[in-house]
């Protein structure tokens, strides 16, 4: 096993009740892209664990075939599990959550759930019943359905509303075998706007959102948002997910980091917009979301095994960096000061109106300073500024 590069132990040493995970895919990744062959070797699932824990990571999470590959026999099967089961007994470390590989066998070109062909459309259930059964082995409790494959390069391809309605049908026809079997697992849609097909349904939070109420059993399914998938459409994650929060549908994250306008690059949290990533864990912490923080994301292809537990390390460490720059954001006099401001102004959270006859025609009545609130800034530059100070280090 390789060594760990540094032992230092400080403030943003991270330890399991940071609740961070990874998925065997991505330690695991081996740095194929579609122009060149691995650039290292493969991890298995038990080296995997045992070095997420040494490192502090609470939990690891895995695609049916990360944990058992294709055409694996039982016996295989069998003695894969057992011995994953040992390192995770061993370390203490968790299954959070599962899913299935419904985007690497070919048979899947066309689509799992929204394949025209209903064969792969039953085929990609089964996959998924086994898939589920055997995050179930490990105590997974969030299922995260991320339809990559699920789309087209043509629309003359399938008619887009009998493909939702396929969609529909697989995730109803999910739940009620989460049900039957007592799995009680919580549903996690993982929209993407594209790659690697030329089109992916469910691209957006707010795709995904709108379908989830047209569902048999809305409450057991909620979002996984990336930060890479947002980012690569020029949308602004953070309200995505606010949005997705505040409807207590946020049930699962995969943090990243992406330029915008480029392929799925899957980049260390935090290496490439830095305040983005400072206001998502703002949001996450001063939130007290209780979910898991996921790092979906891989090392640089440069790297050798050495540079994956470095990009391993660095994840965690800049996520609990941003979040100790966001307890100085929310202690820090200056800054407080201008935010009292906007509270005063009416910004502060609950300040909201809700109908009644009397209110309406009180505000249909109120005489307002216009002049006045055309005239007056509302000195975000300087807050701003007073952000980037922070973040910069020199405040
Ligand atoms: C794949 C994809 C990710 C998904 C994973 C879960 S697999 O790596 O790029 O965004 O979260 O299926
Ligand atoms: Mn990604
Ligand atoms: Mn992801």
């Amino acid at each position: 096993m390789t060594p760990t590069r540094s032992t230092k132990q400080d403030a943003y040493t991270p330890r399991p009740e940071h609740h961070f995970t990874f998925g065997l895919w991505t330690v695991g990744n081996p740095g194929r892209d579609p122009f060149g062959e691995p650039t290292r070797p493969a991890i298995g699932p038990v080296e995997i664990v045992h070095k997420l824990a040494e490192l502090g990571a609470y939990g690891v999470n895995f695609h049916d075939d990360d944990l058992v590959p294709r055409g694996s026999s039982s016996t295989e099967r069998d003695r894969i599990v057992r011995e994953f089961r040992k390192a995770l007994e061993e370390t203490g470390i968790k299954v959070p959550m599962a899913t299935t590989n419904l985007f690497g066998d070919p048979v899947f070109r066309d689509g799992a759930f929204t394949s025209v062909d209903a064969n792969v459309r039953r085929h990609a259930l089964q996959k998924t019943m086994r898939a589920m059964d055997l995050g179930k082995e490990f105590g997974a409790e969030t299922y995260v359905f991320w339809g990559g494959r699920e789309g087209t390069e043509t629309n003359a391809s399938k008619d887009p509303q009998e493909a939702i309605k396929w969609f529909r049908d697989a995730i109803n026809f999910l739940s009620e075998y989460s049900i039957a079997q007592n799995y009680n697992y919580k549903f996690a849609l993982e929209p993407k706007p594209n790659e690697p097909r030329g089109d992916i349904f469910l691209p957006t939070i707010g795709h995904a959102l709108a379908f989830i109420y047209t569902l048999d059993h809305p409450e057991m399914v909620g979002l996984n948002p990336e930060i890479a998938h947002d980012t690569m459409a020029g949308l602004e994650f953070t309200h995505g997910v606010a949005q997705a929060m505040e409807a207590g549908k946020l049930f699962h994250i995969d943090l990243n980091a992406q330029k915008p306008g480029r392929y799925d690059q899957d980049h260390r949290f935090g290496s490439e917009d830095l305040k983005a990533a400072f206001f998502l864990v703002k949001l996450l912490e001063d939130s007290k979301w209780p979910g898991m923080r996921h790092f979906d994301s891989h090392a640089y292809r440069t790297e050798d095994q050495q540079g994956v537990w470095d990009f391993a390390a660095g994840s965690m460490r800049t996520y609990l960096i941003l979040k100790e720059k966001a307890a100085q954001f929310n202690q820090d006099a200056e800054i407080q000061a201008l935010v009292g401001e906007l509270a005063a102004r009416g910004g502060k959270p609950g300040a909201r109106v809700k109908y009644s006859s009397q209110l309406a025609q009180s505000i249909r009545d109120e005489k307002f300073d216009l002049e006045g609130l055309r005239a007056k800034g509302y000195g975000y530059e300087r807050l701003d500024q007073l952000t980037m100070e922070l973040l910069l280090g020199v405040r």
